[in-house]
C-alpha cells in the first residue's frame, strides 16, 4: 500500500504528478493552498502520514498540536522555515524538512534581476515604452545609478547570499557581508566580514537581503539602519518581509534617501502594503524568487523525495535538526 500524503499547496504539474505516483495522495482541488483547517481535516479524514506545503502554511504550535498521530513527517516546499514551530514538531516526533540547494541560484539571479531593473530603473524605461514614448529624452533625464564597480553589502552569507555575491562579482561588485558566523577564508573569495552589520552599512552603495526570517532578524532594517545607509542606495530583499521596517522603508524611499529599491518579499502576503506601489522608485515582485519551471520543479520532487525517504524508514535529506 502506497503512504497517503496531504499535498497542501498548489504546486507543478510534474511535482503533482510524481506525488500522484509515489503516493496515495490527496491533491487539493481549489484554486489556493490549503489552510491549517483543510489540511488537519485532510489529515484526519484519510489518515495521513505526511504532509507537503510551503510557506502559505503557518505550522504554529497549536497547528501542530491539532494534526492527527497518523501523521509523522511535513516536508516545506522552501528553503526558509519561519513559519514552523520546529520545537512543536519535534516534540511531537514530527520529522521536518526543508528545500536546501536547489533554489540558491534562480532566487540570487532574481535579486540581481531586482538589484539591475532598480537601479537601472527598467521599470519606469518599460512604462515609457508602452505609454508610446515619442518625445526626446535628454542626456541628463531618467539616470538610474550605475552598478557595475559599486560595493554592494549582503546580509546573509548561506548559500543564496554566496551565489548572490558570485553574480555581484560578475559585474565588477566589491563585495562586504555580514552572517551570523564568518565564512571560512576560501570560501569568502575576497568577500569584506564584518561581525556587526551596523559597521557594514555606510559602505554599501547596495544591499541586498539573504538572511533567514525569525525572531532574531525581525525588523533589523529599521529607520536606524537605513540611516546609516549612504544617500541614494538601492536595496534588494529576497529573503523575508520581516526583517525589515515597512514604515521606515517607505519613508526613505519617498524622501529618496534611497536611491531605489527592489522587494520581492513583504511583511504581509498576499495583501502587501499598497503604499509601495505608488513609488515610481520600486520595483515589485510577488514573492517569486524560486519561480522558474526548473527550480519549483526540483523544490517539489525534493519535499517529496524527503518525505518518502522518513516514511520509508530512513533519515531525511534535509531534516531541519538532527537528534
Ligand atoms: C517560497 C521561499 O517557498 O524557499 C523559500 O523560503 O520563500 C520561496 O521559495 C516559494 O515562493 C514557494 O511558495
Amino acid at each position: 500500500m502506497k503512504p497517503r500524503l496531504v499535498l497542501a499547496c498548489l504546486t507543478t504539474t510534474a511535482v503533482i504528478a510524481r506525488a500522484r505516483e509515489a503516493f496515495d495522495s490527496i491533491i487539493l482541488p481549489g484554486p489556493g493552498d490549503m489552510t491549517v483547517a483543510e489540511v488537519t481535516e485532510a489529515a484526519r479524514s484519510h489518515e495521513a502520514e505526511a504532509i507537503v506545503f510551503t510557506n502559505t502554511l503557518p505550522l504554529t504550535a497549536a497547528a501542530i498540536a491539532g494534526l492527527p498521530d497518523s501523521v509523522r513527517a511535513g516536508a516545506t516546499i522552501s528553503v526558509g522555515y519561519d513559519h514552523i514551530d520546529v520545537e512543536a514538531a519535534r516534540s511531537r516526533g514530527i520529522v521536518v524538512t526543508n528545500t536546501p540547494g536547489v533554489l540558491d541560484d534562480c532566487t540570487a539571479d532574481h535579486a540581481m534581476m531586482l538589484l539591475l531593473a532598480a537601479a537601472r530603473r527598467g521599470l519606469e524605461y518599460d512604462r515609457i515604452m508602452r505609454r508610446g514614448w515619442r518625445y526626446r529624452i535628454g542626456q541628463g533625464d531618467l539616470l538610474g545609478v550605475r552598478v557595475s564597480g559599486k560595493r554592494v553589502g549582503i546580509l546573509g552569507m548561506g548559500r543564496i547570499g554566496q551565489a548572490f555575491a558570485r553574480r555581484a562579482r560578475g559585474f565588477d561588485m566589491t563585495v562586504l557581508y555580514h552572517s551570523r558566523t564568518r565564512l571560512p577564508p576560501e570560501q569568502e573569495l575576497g568577500a569584506l566580514y564584518f561581525p556587526d552589520f551596523r559597521d557594514m552599512l555606510p559602505a554599501c552603495d547596495f544591499l541586498s537581503i539573504h538572511a533567514p526570517g525569525g525572531a532574531a532578524t525581525e525588523r533589523i532594517i529599521d529607520a536606524r539602519a537605513l540611516s546609516l545607509l549612504p544617500g541614494g542606495a538601492v536595496l534588494v530583499n529576497v529573503a523575508r518581509g520581516s526583517l525589515i521596517d515597512e514604515d521606515a522603508l517607505f519613508e526613505a524611499l519617498q524622501s529618496k534617501k534611497l536611491f531605489a529599491a527592489g522587494l520581492d518579499v513583504f511583511r504581509s502576503e498576499p495583501d502587501y502594503d499598497l503604499r509601495f506601489a505608488a513609488l515610481d522608485n520600486v520595483v515589485l515582485s510577488p514573492h517569486v524568487g524560486s519561480a522558474s519551471r526548473e527550480t519549483r520543479d526540483a523544490m517539489g520532487f525534493r519535499a517529496l523525495d524527503n518525505v518518502a525517504a522518513v516514511l520509508a524508514g530512513g533519515a531525511a535529506l534535509d531534516p531541519l535538526w538532527r537528534d
